[in-house]
């Protein structure tokens, strides 16, 4: 239920995604990601059934919405001049009205974030990790099929469907078009809600669903694997040959070979690693979690090894990643990774789908254990934090209580600087360090 890209850092991340979606160098994500989960810090979308989001306020007093009924006629006449059919338009605009709950969730961005382990632990849950196996065994030869037809495994496609929609319990219940209608007319993401209907309306153009069953989360993510109408119009496919696209059915077929066929054509690696947890030596260079990918036999002279049977990693280019700083689990990171971001652009998500789909396929889990006595910053003390590395010469490049890459480099600048394992972790100790030395 959280379709992708409302993260700013959350807006940031949010409009960037946004923004990719509409250029063509980028392909759009399935969806956006929530901006409540995004748990600012830890680029974390919640797993679907978003606690974050059903913590929000209370909805706000009815806002008049004189502008909506002009924003509609003008938006008409784009959509007609776009190629939408009149009589799907007014089909699909029946009883649309702004909606509430939208724009709260729109402009919800949430003090205090979750750690990275308390996503994760919802995320890969021994509950969801149970109905994972249920699916994966009550629908073995069917998924079989897509694995075979798209060159994906069945694990991943099934740990997907278990974030998205907690395996199609929960889909999202808001009318698609008013969701969208209500994001073109207003709130911070104009351009995306636009985009989005325009694509929607196509989608009912084509047939695939009335707009009735057209439902989905707050920013139009539809179904059990949460596709944004820009994404169903490039990926999503009629695997069971009916003649529609059905995200929404009950045997979920459609959604799985969907998401099997998103994998794929990002470029997905049947068989390949995604992640791999490793174990660091003593001593070892920690600013090396940089972003930058390594020959496996450069990680294996490094001495980094396999956390479970402390083999070599394998030959391929892989990131470093520290999730939760030094003191945290590490991983490897594989392209597979980077194509499960185009799924959802938060590392947390990445490494949700991992663990939750190395749970489904019997593998070993997570051997390291998480700091949990850290404190995650939240969003003011982050803001707090880049004014004064900036301050300090190491440039977060704009202070927006988000932690992004940029972040994180500032962060590792200021650390190597002053001879402390420059993880790039922002822990409540670099904040008190900051503090200590003035300035910004
Ligand atoms: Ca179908």
């Amino acid at each position: 239920m959280s379709p992708m890209v409302l993260r700013a850092p959350v807006v940031a991340a949010v409009l960037s995604l946004c923004a990719a979606c509409a250029s063509s160098q980028t392909p759009p994500s399935p969806r956006p990601s929530d901006a409540a989960v995004t748990a600012a810090a830890s680029e974390a979308p919640p797993p679907s059934p978003r606690p974050a989001a059903l913590n929000a306020a209370p909805p706000a007093p009815a806002a008049p919405s004189p502008g909506f009924a002009a924003w509609r006629e003008g938006f008409r006449a784009r959509a007609l001049a776009a190629g939408v059919p009149s009589a799907t338009f007014e089909a699909a605009f029946a009883g649309v009205t702004v909606n509430k709950t939208v724009l709260e969730r729109d402009a919800f961005q949430p003090e205090f974030v979750r750690p990275i382990w308390e996503y994760l632990d919802s995320a890969v849950s021994a509950t969801r990790i149970a109905n994972g196996r249920d699916n994966l065994a009550s629908k073995r030869g069917t998924l079989a099929g897509i694995a075979d037809r798209y060159g994906v495994d069945p694990e991943v496609v099934v740990a997907i469907w278990g974030l998205e929609s907690a395996y199609g319990t929960y889909t999202g219940d808001i009318p698609v078009v008013e969701a969208l209608a209500t994001l073109a007319y207003e709130g911070r993401r104009r351009d995306f809600g636009e985009e989005q209907l325009l694509a929607a309306l196509r989608i009912l153009a084509a047939g695939d669903v009335s707009p009735n069953r057209m439902r989905g989360s707050w920013a139009g993510a539809m179904g059990h694997t949460q596709f944004i109408p820009t994404s169903f119009l490039q990926y999503a496919v009629d695997h069971d040959g009916d003649g529609r696209r059905d995200l929404w059915s009950d045997d979920a077929l459609d959604a799985l070979a969907s998401t099997a066929n998103y994998l794929s054509r990002f470029g997905w690696e049947r068989g390949a690693p995604a992640a791999v947890e490793v174990r660091l030596p003593r001593g070892f260079d920690v600013a090396l979690a940089d972003g930058r990918a390594r020959p496996g036999a450069d990680w294996a002279a490094r001495g980094v090894r396999a956390a479970v049977g402390g083999t070599p990693p394998p030959a391929a280019e892989a990131e470093l990643i520290l999730p939760a700083g030094a003191n945290g689990p590490a991983f490897l990171t594989y392209r597979n990774f980077d194509v499960i971001k185009r799924y959802n652009n938060a590392t947390s998500y990445a490494l949700a789908v991992v663990l939750l789909s190395d749970e489904l396929a019997g593998r070993e889990g997570l051997q390291a254990a998480w700091p949990r006595s850290e404190r995650p910053l939240s969003r003011s003390e982050t803001e707090e934090m880049q004014r004064r590395l900036t301050g300090l010469g190491f440039d977060t490049q704009g202070v927006d209580g988000i932690i992004g890459p940029a972040t994180r480099s500032a962060v590792r600048g200021f650390q190597s600087s002053r001879g402390l394992p420059a993880d790039g972790f922002a822990s409540a100790a670099l904040l008190a360090r900051l503090r200590a030395e003035g300035g910004g």
